[in-house]
């Protein structure tokens, strides 16, 4: 097997970018409280990857889904969604039922995801979903650590695909997205490493990053995380840090920086936001520190809105939270 090169941190001139995983209808609490005093519930559509191809199509740069959803209508509406969005759809229809997510504010600051996906469609996915001359002709594959938690097909799909990308030379981009609901710690961990090694940028939060560091040499520190990221191979590592902003280790030079201050309605999403920001500015031949400025500008713009995807930011909106004058445009 391949493993990533750090001499080549460029993606390909001409192609956009290639994700796939599981998009899911979701119910969101209107209001803050416990689900069974809720008054009303708003039916939309999220998912890790698509969420960061919308990000990529709103910035203006290609982007291709690969899922499964069932034959319903969250499924029609998931489709509806992305098309509206752009984003160019590989999905198989399925008898199985598109799954679907909760979203529930306990408190206005404390937000709870519920699952209903165990048997859905997008636990469908299988190798078989790959089209590897799709994956051949982009400049950046993009997985993340929730495809392979969903099963075997899952897992075996995000493998061929990565397998496809290097095959190809295409650049391989893992979010470590760990969701405790899904896997163990220890089981991620293992896949996880082994997808780490494959990738070229790598996304995590700090938690993430801890892991699969030894965190017995690299503590909470993310400059140390980073460093520690990056000894699977990629030369690019980026620890996502919420609201300090972001540390990265990109073709061995640190980077640092502070987060934008925006008033955070919706923190589900931000992730996906940052990671469109990076990606897309990756692919349009950015300079690092910008492609940072980029990602930090996506994912406060994506918290500033309810919903996972919705706010985020059109590339001609990006310079509005440096803006000093905000109120009135
Ligand atoms: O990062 C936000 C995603 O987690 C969300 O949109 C839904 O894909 C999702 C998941 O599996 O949690």
């Amino acid at each position: 097997m391949t493993t990533a090169s750090s001499l080549d941190s460029s993606p390909r001139a001409n192609g956009g970018l290639v994700t796939l995983g599981e998009t899911m209808g979701l119910l969101a609490a209107v209001e803050p409280g416990p689900l069974h005093r809720i008054k009303a519930l708003r039916l939309g559509m999220a998912g890790a990857e698509s969420n960061v191809a919308i990000g990529l199509r709103r910035l203006g740069v290609d982007a291709t889904w690969i899922g499964r959803l069932g034959t319903d209508a969250i499924g029609d509406l998931i489709v509806r969604e992305l098309r509206a969005e752009d984003v160019r759809i590989l999905a198989r229809r399925e008898s199985a039922p598109t799954g679907l997510m909760i979203k529930t504010l306990r408190t206005s600051e404390l937000v709870q995801i519920t699952y209903y996906r165990s048997a859905s469609a997008g636990g469908r996915l299988s190798p078989e979903d790959i089209d590897e001359e799709v994956v051949a002709r982009a400049s950046v594959l993009h997985v993340t650590g929730i495809t392979p938690a969903l099963g075997p097909g899952p897992a075996a799909a995000v493998r061929a695909a990565v397998e496809s990308a290097r095959a190809h030379g295409v650049m391989v981009s893992l979010d470590l997205n760990y969701r405790a609901a899904l896997w163990a710690p220890d089981a991620a961990a293992r896949t996880l490493r082994d997808l780490a090694r494959h990738a070229d940028v790598l996304f995590a939060s700090e938690d993430e990053a801890m892991l699969l560091a030894d965190t017995e040499g690299a503590g909470t520190d993310p400059v140390k995380l980073a460093r520690q990221l990056a000894t699977y191979g990629a030369p690019q590592v980026v620890i996502k840090r919420g609201q300090d902003g972001c540390v990265a280790l990109i073709d061995e030079q640190v980077y640092q920086r502070a987060a934008l201050p925006v008033r955070a309605v919706d923190p589900v999403g931000a992730g996906d936001a940052f990671v469109a920001g990076y990606l897309a500015d990756l692919i349009t031949g950015q300079p690092a520190a910008t492609r940072l400025a980029t990602a930090n500008a996506t994912g406060a713009f994506a918290v500033t809105v309810s919903g996972d995807w919705e706010g985020l930011p059109r590339r001609e909106e990006l310079a509005l939270l440096y803006a000093t004058d905000n109120v009135v445009r």
